[in-house]
This record gives structure tokens, C-alpha cells and sequence, in this order.
């Protein structure tokens, strides 16, 4: 009798412990993940650290448009463009990632990437990409990059690309139809693979020179670039970029800054009120001893 007990006992724990095991969440391993919105994924495979990240964009034609995508930064007087690095934190909810960056490789501003797929249907799709930057207390003029692998159609071969202004890129391959956009930028580039990443990843400074177009057909690499963003102490601006798929872009804004106010007026203090009635009191014993001395 005790021994089936012991052994019901024994049975029943160790199903609790087993269910106990499988309903624990699957633990998520580094900061790369997806985000999805109906047939549309947009993925972070790896961060670059040194160079950009491995990104992919799937479902908006036959195939991956998406190789590599990422920003860089030149803060003024530096020899050479940066990559941001790899994110402090990554969430990825529903259709929407958003990296973050507490203090930009400690050159004084925050940083929030906030990305949002969509699902245009057909198949066709964008990602939609609002990068804002905040200095942290000292003042920051920067440049910042936006580049881009795109291999149109899911083949990296195949590419052309047409140029119109500095800030809206047109892609075609085959039967599939690109668009890479970024709000008010001031400079474009266009360069066949590797292309445009090693050039904003070296030691030395560039800026973009809008050449490169009409690019093609090839493995089309590009970039835009918003040139010298004054940020006063703890002011913030906010840059969007687009990359759509067989469909027209949503259209980036141009680069917004944050209003700057001023520390707000103080309150008058109650020692404030003090000096002024110490004031109004010399004021009226003076006026009394004149007085005095003119009677
Ligand atoms: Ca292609
Ligand atoms: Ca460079
Ligand atoms: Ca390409």
C-alpha cells in the first residue's frame, strides 16, 4: 500500500517537473530575430560589429531582397565613418523591431532604430525605418549614413538603379520593381558589390558623391547620407528611411529635430522674495532717514 503511494507520489512529480520544463519559454539567444506582417519578414541574421549587419527581406517577391542594410556615423572632426554597433537592446513584437544604443559607442548620443514591416499584398512589401538620435549633454555635429544591400527579386545579379534628386533610388530586375528612399538626404552613392559598405567601414573619410548611377544591371549596393546634423546639448533629430518591394515607398520625412527649449524660468524662490522685501525695507528706511535729515 505505502509503496503504490510512494510511487503515485513519485509519478506525479515527475510530470509536474516535466510540464514544469516545456511550458518555460524557449530562451532567445543574442539580439537577431524577425519581425513579420502577413506574407512579408524582415529579418536581423547577424550584427556586423565592424561593418553592417546581415539583414533579409523575404516574401515581397520570389525571393530575399534583402543581403545587408545598416547606418554609420561621423561625428565632426573624425578621420573616418563608423558603423554604429552592435545595439544595447533588440526587441522584435509583432511587426515592428526597434534597436537601441545608450551611448553610441561613448561619443556622446543615444540612439533608437524603430523599423516596421509590411505586407502590401501581391507580393509586394516595404520596411519602413525612423532612426532617432539624441545628444547626450555636450552639443554633437554628425553625419549619418543609411546603406543598403538590395538584391532585387531574391538573385543578386540583375540590378539597375536610376537616381532622382539625392534622398529617392528606383530599382528594376526583371519583372520585380524596387524603391530605396531616406528623408532630405543630402548625398547618394550607388556602387556594384562589395561596394559601399567597405568604404563607410574603413579608416579613411568619405563622403558620398552621388556617382554610380545609372547603376547596371548588377549586384547594386547603396547609401544616402544627411550631412552635418547640429544637435544642440540634449536635443534629438529623427531620420526615416524606406526600402519597398514592388510597390511604392512610404514617403521618408526629412530630418526632424526635436524642439529645443531652454531650461524653463524659475519660480521665484523664497529667497528671492526675500532680497526683493530686504530691498522694499532699505527703500523705506532710507526714504525715512532723508526725511529725518531734511527736518
Ligand atoms: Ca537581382
Ligand atoms: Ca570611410
Ligand atoms: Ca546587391
Amino acid at each position: 500500500m505505502f509503496k503504490k503511494l510512494y510511487l503515485l507520489v513519485l509519478v506525479l512529480f515527475s510530470v509536474t517537473a516535466f510540464a514544469q520544463k516545456v511550458d518555460d519559454p524557449p530562451t532567445l539567444g543574442g539580439l537577431t530575430g524577425s519581425v513579420s506582417d502577413g506574407a512579408v519578414t524582415y529579418e536581423y541574421t547577424a550584427f556586423g560589429g565592424t561593418d553592417a549587419a546581415g539583414t533579409n527581406l523575404t516574401g515581397a517577391s520570389g525571393g530575399d531582397d534583402l543581403f545587408e542594410s545598416w547606418w554609420f556615423f561621423r561625428v565632426s572632426g573624425d578621420g573616418n565613418e563608423t558603423p554604429f554597433p552592435d545595439p544595447d537592446t533588440a526587441t522584435y513584437v509583432g511587426d515592428t523591431v526597434t534597436l537601441s544604443w545608450s551611448d553610441v559607442a561613448g561619443r556622446g548620443f543615444s540612439a533608437e532604430l524603430v523599423e516596421t514591416v509590411s505586407d502590401g499584398g501581391g507580393p509586394s512589401g516595404n520596411v519602413f525605418s525612423t532612426m532617432t538620435i539624441t545628444d547626450l549633454g555636450g552639443g554633437t555635429t554628425v553625419d549619418i549614413f543609411v546603406f543598403a544591400d538590395i538584391d532585387l527579386g531574391g538573385s543578386f545579379g540583375g540590378d539597375s538603379a536610376t537616381v532622382s534628386g539625392t534622398d529617392f533610388i528606383s530599382l528594376t530586375d526583371a519583372g520585380d520593381t524596387g524603391e530605396y528612399r531616406a528623408g532630405g538626404a543630402n548625398a547618394t552613392q550607388a556602387l556594384a558589390f562589395p561596394g559601399l559598405d567597405p568604404i563607410l567601414s574603413d579608416g579613411a573619410l568619405d563622403n558620398l558623391d552621388n556617382s554610380g548611377f545609372p547603376f547596371g544591371p548588377g549586384d547594386f549596393t547603396g547609401a544616402f547620407q544627411w550631412t552635418g546634423l547640429t544637435l544642440a546639448p540634449e536635443q534629438g533629430v529623427t531620420l526615416q528611411a524606406a526600402i519597398a518591394i514592388n510597390e511604392a515607398a512610404p514617403v521618408p520625412a526629412a530630418p526632424e529635430f526635436t524642439t529645443f527649449l531652454p531650461d524653463p524660468p524659475q519660480v521665484p524662490t523664497l529667497s528671492t522674495w526675500g532680497l526683493i522685501g530686504m530691498a522694499l525695507l532699505l527703500l523705506v528706511v532710507g526714504s525715512l532717514l532723508i526725511r529725518r535729515v531734511q527736518n
